[in-house]
């Protein structure tokens, strides 16, 4: 993970929700930013004109797993932030606020489709059935990715930002050469989106009509940069420049995000190409463990998108439709307890990794150069009094 700076100035006060663009500061800007939104925050379902068809025949039952699968993240989440303050972790990169983003989204992937995330798509990585431990032994830094990306069709966390987007063109590129008719979705954020290898694969993805979404979680913050810094215009409208659909979904919305990721899934499985999806959201917590967001933001922003809470709005719908009783919400609470319990004790039970695994792990068949670096180390462990290296 890569150290990170925090900017040393003033908070500021800035506005928040779906803003509306001033011509001065979006002279691309076809339109205003049109939001779409199922459930409103305050729990009302709202019809949608196109995407509506998406989640028309959603069972209740369905609409309580979507619950269950955003209270269990955010627990398993907050169990990550406690575990690395109390040492167990080396850092944590949380996705408090983001949770109906992620599980809109990877509910909406199919078990072949293929997922390139960032390192922050905890709720992806649970809807695609990753144990949330190999996540955490990661962070431990116990193993160097912790799990097997085929196995779940989930690719390794990236840290170095955008080119995760690359990959998936590549490997969308290759699908539709193949003829398969599964489709990619590459998760990146709105600091990312100014990266040059996030323009240069939706120019690819466009030209080569790839079966790719691009899925851009704008959490309205890249550290301590804001998203006024990344862009003049919405995000979601950079789309039309290469050529292909973009769509602004409320990000808190966990139905509009799944049908919005539905809708361009299967696009990209009839052949007609990438799609952006600009999910508006917010980091309701630091950038990582490492960062203190106090020093350049204002509390009362943070305060405003409490009230567009994803799990509160959908417990609202839940209940008032009599879809859930107390039942229900009593054994998720014992679940989510459970969990949390299991997590804690699993990452404290992992045992520290073999000191030349690294050595192993970096090139399949052997290099000179790794035998070299071994010999050194192991020179450097031995001159240790106990030969057990610091
Ligand atoms: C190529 C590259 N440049 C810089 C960094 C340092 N860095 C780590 S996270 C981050 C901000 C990313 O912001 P965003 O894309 O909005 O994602 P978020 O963290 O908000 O989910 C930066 C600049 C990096 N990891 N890789
Ligand atoms: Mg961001």
């Amino acid at each position: 993970m890569t150290v990170e700076s925090t900017a040393a100035r003033k908070p500021r006060k800035r506005s928040t929700g779906a803003r509306k663009a001033s011509p001065k500061a979006s002279p691309g800007a076809r339109s205003e930013p049109e939001l779409v939104q199922l459930l409103t925050p305050e729990g009302k379902r709202v019809p949608h004109a196109e995407y509506e068809e998406y989640v028309a025949d959603i069972t209740p039952e369905e609409l309580r797993g979507l619950y269950r699968d955003m209270v269990l993240t955010r627990r398993f989440d907050a169990e990550a932030t406690s575990l690395q303050r109390q040492g167990e972790l080396g850092l944590w990169a949380s996705l408090l606020g983001q949770e109906a983003a992620q599980i809109g989204s990877g509910r909406a992937t199919r078990q072949d489709d293929y997922v390139f995330p960032t390192y922050r798509e905890h709720g992806v990585a649970w809807c695609r059935g990753v144990d949330p431990t190999n996540l955490l032994g990661m962070f431990r830094g116990v193993n160097h990715g912790g799990w097997d990306p085929n196995r779940n069709n989930f690719h390794l966390y990236t840290i170095v930002i955008g080119s995760q987007t690359l990959h998936a063109t590549g490997y969308a590129m290759g699908l539709a050469k193949d003829g398969a008719d599964s489709a990619v979705i590459a998760y990146f954020g709105d600091g990312a989106s100014s990266q040059g290898d996030v323009a240069e694969s939706f120019t690819f993805s466009a030209v080569y009509n790839a079966p790719v979404v691009f899925f851009c979680q704008n959490n309205q913050w890249a550290i301590s940069e804001p998203t006024e810094k990344q862009t003049r215009v919405p995000l979601y409208q950079r789309a039309q420049g290469y050529g292909f659909p973009g769509v602004r979904v409320d990000g808190n919305d966990v139905l509009a995000c799944l049908a919005v990721t539905k809708w361009a899934l299967d696009r990209a499985r009839r052949g007609e190409g990438p799609t952006l999806v600009e999910a508006f959201t917010y980091r309701m917590g630091a950038h990582t463990t490492s960062d203190d967001p106090t020093r350049y933001r204002l509390d009362d922003e943070r305060l405003a998108w409490e009230a567009k809470d994803p799990i509160l709005r959908l417990r609202t719908y839940l209940e008032a439709e009599g879809h859930a009783d107390e039942g229900f919400f009593a054994e998720l609470e014992a679940e989510s307890e459970a969990l949390g319990r299991h997590v804690r004790e699993k990452v404290r039970a992992m045992p520290d990794p073999d000191h030349f695994a690294i050595f192993e792990n970096a090139y399949a068949d052997g290099h000179a150069l790794v035998d070299e670096e071994r010999a050194q180390f192991a020179a450097y462990q031995a001159s240790f009094a106990d030969g057990e290296g610091a």
